[in-house]
Parts: C-alpha cells; structure tokens; sequence
C-alpha cells in the first residue's frame, strides 16, 4: 500500500526563508505546562525558522504559537519552507492545522514534511498537498489523522503553490497510540489448517472487538484523496453477510470519503495463513487493499522496520471495464527491500473477473517463507531471511483493509469522472494455524 510513497521527495530544496522576527517567545496556554517556543537556530541556516511546541495531551488541549508570534507571523512563497521542531509527548494520530493568511490569486498549497534529520535519508509527507478556501480572510490549512510517535520530530512546513502568511501550526492528538494488546502465534508445522481466528462479517454491525477505524486525509504518504471516516456506515458496514466499505465522491465536504480498517489495536498475528474473500471495484482510481504492517508501526519512520505484507491490492484503471477482468499484485516491504530505493520484490496475477465474481487472496507465513496465492495458486514467494533488514517478519503484523482514491498509484490515470460510489466487498477474513 505504500509503493508510491515519498515519490515527491526527491527534489532538493534549496531555499531562503525570510523571517520577519527571530526572537524567543514562550508562553502557556490554559491547560498545558509545556512551554511554545519560536526560535532561530545558530548554527543551522540563519534564515531557517525553527518552531518548538510541547506536545498535547488530549483533543481540547491545543498550543497555539499565535499567542507568542502575534504579529510575527512568516510569510513563504512557493518552494520555501520553514523547520518545525515538535516534542510529542504522546505517540497517536494527530490533526495539523497551519494557520496564516493567503497572499495574491494563486491557489495557496501547503504541505509538510516530517523527519527531515533522520540518518537514513527518508522523509515523509505527513499531510498531502492542502490548499486554502479563498473565503475567509484566515485560511486554516488542516489535515487528520497524521501518526507521530513520541519524541522530537524535526519538519518542515512548505508552500508549494501561492504565497501564503504563516502564522502557525498547532498539533491537536485526536487519537493515542494503541498496538495490538493481543498477539495469536500459529504453528506452521504439519499437513492441516486449523482456523484461528476469522471474522465472516454475518453480523449486523461491524464487530469492534475486531476492528478499529483508521481515520483521516493526510494523504496517507500517496496524497490520496479520500476522508477515512471513523465508524460511520456511508462508509463501512455488513451488508448480506459482506463488509462493504464504499468510497463516496463529494461527501461530507471531502473530494472523497472511504474506510480503512485494521485489527491494530485488538489483535495481531505472528506466522500462519491470512486469507481474505473479495469483490474489488473496477472503476479507475481506486485502489483497493488487503494488507499488513507491523505492531511495532507508530509512525512512518517505522516504516518499512516493521515489514509490510501486501496480500492483494488492485487498481481500477486495471480492471477491464466490460469483462472486470483485472490484476492482483503482491509486494512485501522490508528494510532490505522496498521502493524507495527501487527494489521492492513484486509479482503480479491476471485474475479473471476480478471485479465481477469472489476470489480468495492469502499469505502463507512461517519464520522462513512468505507465500501469497490467488484462489489457492500461489503466485508470489518472499524468502530472503539472512538478517533482520531482509526479514522483519519475526514481529506480529496486524491486517488491514481499504479502499483509497486517487494517490500516486490509484490516481496514475486519472479518475472515471462519472463515478460517484465505488464499493470494496469482503465476506470473510479467517486466520489458521497448520497442525
Ligand atoms: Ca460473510
């Protein structure tokens, strides 16, 4: 699911940041101790803007840097950016609001980017490209959901469209962090599957025991379009004994509005065989998944540590529009192998009827061997286990199950613009053991 992300990283910026203070300020709001800070740097580029904000401890607790920069706020045109030191006290989804007050006509665009000091080289986008509305005087440039571990994150704040007045960025924690308390092992040793664990979605609700939201539209690393609500049936529910989640276009104010599920939260699983059954849409730009990530994912720099399995994911502009017929591909991501440097290991399967008729995708998992099949064809075999950075797969990984929109790779060809619901069907998830 994360094929296309940080594609746009690539660039180098090279920028002079133009402050119109560089003093210290600090000040405390009503129900935070911890201090916020605007501050330059010496030693750093003299003309970069280092912001340092105590982290938030719940939803109504908010620092706002506007108190202490009244009247010092920075304006930035496109390609400039200012650095954002923020001390998270807590691991969680977070929203991001960048406050300030477009400059001109142009369309202002906004976007940030996190761990820009990490000694690997990777960067993250944590919000996507997030442009203003032209009617309001103070345009607040929000996204939800982004995760952050605990601790310092070094980021940046760019305009990449307009010229835009920054006044400040504010970090509310919408939701804490919470792994997988629950961790099945299965045995992998003998000739028979033994159901474990399954979810046949033959309920009337979706059962949360199970599954938890992922919520948010920070782009998911991919700019992906789509509002993951939180719980809400428009979006993901039972219907005829099959979760559906279905994206929807112009809802609730987003361009697109869709569900994410994962077991993260309530239970992972180490080893054995996840198998999913599965109607994917076939219409272009969508990008549906069955996947997994780590228990030990917090945030995006953990990523890709905590391995990734990606057991089926099918884009729309693949599916032939008549027959549904389409393609399955399966990748895993691990520290020695994974797109950012180009040689992630994939395979891909023609399945007929894709998106007309219920197919089966599994991963067959032992602590050497990562099988993926289609309708009981294997298809895909990962089996590189000489260190740790080629086989991450020793730690629980929790599923996942979306339906995106747009993004790097959903988005390549455009969306159908006719489209305005697309529907991502699962009868059952199951997990077994050998014995
Ligand atoms: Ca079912």
């Amino acid at each position: 699911m994360k094929a296309f992300q940080n594609k746009n990283l690539k660039q180098t910026y090279n920028v002079i940041i133009f402050i119109s203070s560089s003093l210290y300020f600090s000040c405390s709001s009503s129900q935070n101790s911890g201090e916020i800070a605007v501050q330059e740097i010496a030693g750093e580029s003299p003309y970069t803007l280092i912001v340092e904000a105590e982290s938030l401890h719940d939803i109504s607790d908010k620092a706002r840097l506007d108190e202490a920069s009244k009247g010092k706020s920075v304006v930035l045109s496109k390609g400039e950016w200012l650095a954002v030191d923020a001390n998270f006290e807590e691991a969680g989804r977070y929203r991001i609001e960048v406050t300030g007050t477009p400059v001109g006509s142009d369309t202002s665009v906004v976007w940030m980017e996190d761990y820009y000091d990490n000694p690997d080289g990777r960067t993250y986008d944590v919000t996507g490209k997030m442009t203003n509305s032209p009617s309001f005087d103070i345009q607040s440039y929000t996204v939800e959901g982004t995760p952050f571990n605990q601790g310092l994150h070094k980021m940046k704040v760019y305009v990449s469209g307009g010229t835009v007045d920054i006044d400040n960025v504010i970090f509310t924690l919408m939701k804490p962090h919470k792994a997988s308390p629950e961790i099945l092992t299965q045995t992998y040793e003998g000739n028979e599957w033994e159901l474990v664990w399954s979810d046949e979605f033959d309920g009337t609700e979706i059962d949360q025991s199970k599954w938890t939201f992922d919520f948010g539209d920070w782009g998911w690393g991919n700019n992906e379009l789509q509002y993951y609500t939180d719980n809400r049936s428009e979006n993901a529910r039972i219907e005829d004994g099959a979760l559906v989640i279905e994206a929807r276009k112009g809802d609730l104010g987003n361009e697109w509005t869709s569900a994410r599920l994962t077991t993260r939260g309530n239970v992972a699983f180490l080893y054995g065989k996840i198998e999913f059954k599965a109607l994917v849409p076939r219409e272009r730009g969508n990008w549906a998944a069955g996947w997994t990530l780590g228990n030990t994912y917090v945030d995006e720099k953990d990523w890709p540590y905590c391995g990734e399995i990606d057991i089926l994911e099918s884009v729309g502009y693949e599916v032939d529009d008549e027959t549904g017929d389409g393609i399955a591909h399966a990748t895993v991501h691990t520290p020695a192998y994974y797109f950012k440097i180009g040689n992630q290991i994939s395979n891909t399967k023609d399945v007929s009827k894709i998106a007309a008729e219920w197919h089966t995708y599994a991963v067959e998992w032992t602590p050497s061997e990562i099988n993926i099949l289609v309708d009981d064809v294997p298809y895909y075999l990962y089996d590189k286990t000489a260190n740790e950075k080629e086989w991450p797969f020793n730690i629980p990984q929790n599923i996942i199950l979306n339906l995106a929109m747009g993004g790097g790779w959903g988005g390549a060809q455009g969306l159908d613009p006719t489209v305005t619901s697309q529907k991502f069907l699962i009868d059952y998830v199951r997990v077994y053991q050998k014995k």
